[in-house]
């Protein structure tokens, strides 16, 4: 059963706690991917001038924002997860309407965004910084945090909900202001994220919203001298993009681009349970995560009985509306994607790897009303093809085979992209040696390439990132500066580098409380 369909919302940029239209006048739409008769809502296609209002809304919460103490900002976040908790189910159902993943992992989606809220709420009373000795005598020497100021935050539809509190939430706890632009697809889910932000407490203006597209929203976001630090989840194309724009400015930026993940399966693996990660890691969300294990590369040794299985379980996955009960797979985004998607089938048809599931665009009944793509499953992928190197985003999975460990190992290595890796065995010394020449953010042992949790840091090595994570316990490190502070309660000058080389012996002290003067022991 479908669900009844709420009648669509209009409404503009968010920008200081309220509806604000936007300069342009010009709208787009957001539409259920899984039957596009569905509008969900009209929002504004903002320009630089909108991102411009916001960036000031922004400067002015601020300025009290940052005062407000760390543990009173943390009460915020952790009444909004609540909230967020009360209305899981009522989000979920949002978010598969506007994103179309099914409702089970919906409700994922959702629940990562509570624990970074409660995760995150806890630093109010635990942003920890140093003290450390000096090297002179009565000089106190220590750390402390500081925010950024106005902070951009550019996310992506796949995790309407989790990406945004990735980035917000611990951007909000530093003390910093929000310039978010979500994806064009998923307004609506951003726009309730904030909603209840604010419901839980967040002054106005500490976090807005402009809607639209990357070429004038995004961009502009980016660009404005104003914003000082940008956080960025999307493709490598734009992520280079906002590197080079941030690189001119010496602007901080942080990415998460892209991924090619692969899932090793090796001779001793307990090849049911492989099966059984390769299914969720290929075909959960459709295959659209940056996680997704669009790679298995499988020792030759069970390459039969795991290619047999997976083939014959994946041939079963239910297709359909996430909204509807028992749908395993649901609609991929929008018909850039599907095409997209599709592209890559004839791609690797004309690289000689062999077809063996799927393969078409899903349009039986009422599939022909979303963009469903069928669970496809190509065999006799070698690693260096397109199919095996380049992200497709979609329920596309390439089987390569290898005949041992080391080829296996080798193969997983080969792509620009080191975001997730996993390896099936049994055998301790292959599981270590994995964890260790493994080039990626994260390894999983036994477990597919998705499903990280956000208590430790989420990122990748080579092409997926420049080097940051987010998440985990130094999620704070992402939005915050240190500043160190030097406290010298000597009464004199002492030269740092040059008085410590003159012998232990300080000169006498102008202050008759210093330690010198008191009585020998
Ligand atoms: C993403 O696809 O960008 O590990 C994020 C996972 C999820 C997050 C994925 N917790 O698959």
């Amino acid at each position: 059963m479908t669900a009844v369909a709420s009648p669509p919302v209009e409404t503009g940029n968010h920008i200081g706690g309220r509806r604000s239209e936007s300069h342009t006048g010009r709208t787009f739409e957001s539409r259920n991917p899984a039957n596009t008769d569905d509008l969900v809502g009209v929002f504004p296609q903002s320009d630089a001038r909108d991102v411009d209002a916001a960036v000031t809304a922004a400067k002015t919460a601020f300025d009290s924002w940052r005062k407000t103490p760390w543990p009173k900002r943390g009460e915020v976040l952790l009444r909004a997860a609540e909230l967020m908790e009360q209305r899981k189910d009522e989000l979920a159902k949002l978010m598969t309407r506007e994103m179309g993943k099914v409702l089970t992992e919906a409700g994922g989606d959702v629940q990562e965004a509570i624990d970074m809220g409660k995760f995150i709420a806890g630093e109010g009373r635990r942003a920890f910084g140093e003290t450390v000795p000096s090297e002179l005598r009565d000089k106190w020497a220590m750390t402390m945090r500081q925010p950024f100021g106005v902070v951009g935050c550019i996310t992506p539809w796949n995790f309407p909900m989790a990406i945004p509190a990735w980035k917000i939430f611990p951007a909000v706890m530093a003390g910093n202001a929000v310039v978010f632009k979500p994806a064009e697809d998923t307004p609506l889910c951003a726009l309730r994220f904030v909603e209840i932000l604010e419901e839980a407490g967040l002054p106005p203006g500490v976090v807005n919203v402009v809607f639209g597209f990357g070429e004038d929203a995004g961009d502009a976001v980016v660009r404005h001298p104003h914003t000082k630090a940008i956080f960025f989840t999307g493709s490598v194309a734009t992520g280079r993009l906002v590197s080079e724009i941030c690189g001119r400015m010496l602007k901080k930026s942080s990415l998460e681009l892209g991924g090619k993940n692969a899932i090793v399966v090796l001779d001793d693996a307990d090849v049911e349970l492989a099966v059984d990660g390769a299914l969720w890691g290929a075909f959960g969300t459709s295959g659209q995560r940056c996680t997704a294990s669009s790679r298995l590369i499988v020792q030759h040794g069970v390459l039969r009985d795991f290619t047999d299985h997976l083939v014959d379980r994946a041939a079963r996955l239910r297709l359909g509306d996430g909204a509807d009960s028992g749908v395993e797979v649901g609609p991929v985004i929008n018909s850039a994607q599907l095409q997209r998607i599709h592209s890559y089938t004839g791609i690797g048809r004309d690289e000689g790897a062999t077809l063996l599931l799927g393969g078409e665009v899903a349009r039986d009944g009422a599939l022909a009303k979303g963009h469903f793509y069928q669970p496809t499953v190509f065999g006799d992928v070698r690693p260096e093809m397109r199919i095996a190197q380049e992200e497709i985003f979609g329920p596309t999975t390439a089987i390569i085979p290898v005949p041992d460990a080391d080829a296996a190992l080798q193969a997983a290595n080969s792509t620009q992209y080191g975001l997730s890796l996993s390896v099936y065995t049994n055998d301790l010394r292959s599981a270590f040696r994995a964890i260790d020449d493994l080039q990626a953010g994260i390894v999983y042992v036994n477990a597919p390439t998705i499903g990280a949790e956000i208590q430790l840091p989420f990122g990748g090595t080579k092409d997926t990132g420049n080097g940051h994570r987010e998440a985990g316990s130094h999620a704070l490190d992402e939005f915050s500066e240190w500043k160190s502070i030097y406290i010298d309660y000597s009464g004199r000058l002492q030269r740092a580098q040059i008085d410590t080389t003159k012998g232990e012996q300080a000169p006498p002290s102008h202050n008759p409380h210093r330690a010198e003067s008191a009585p020998a022991e």
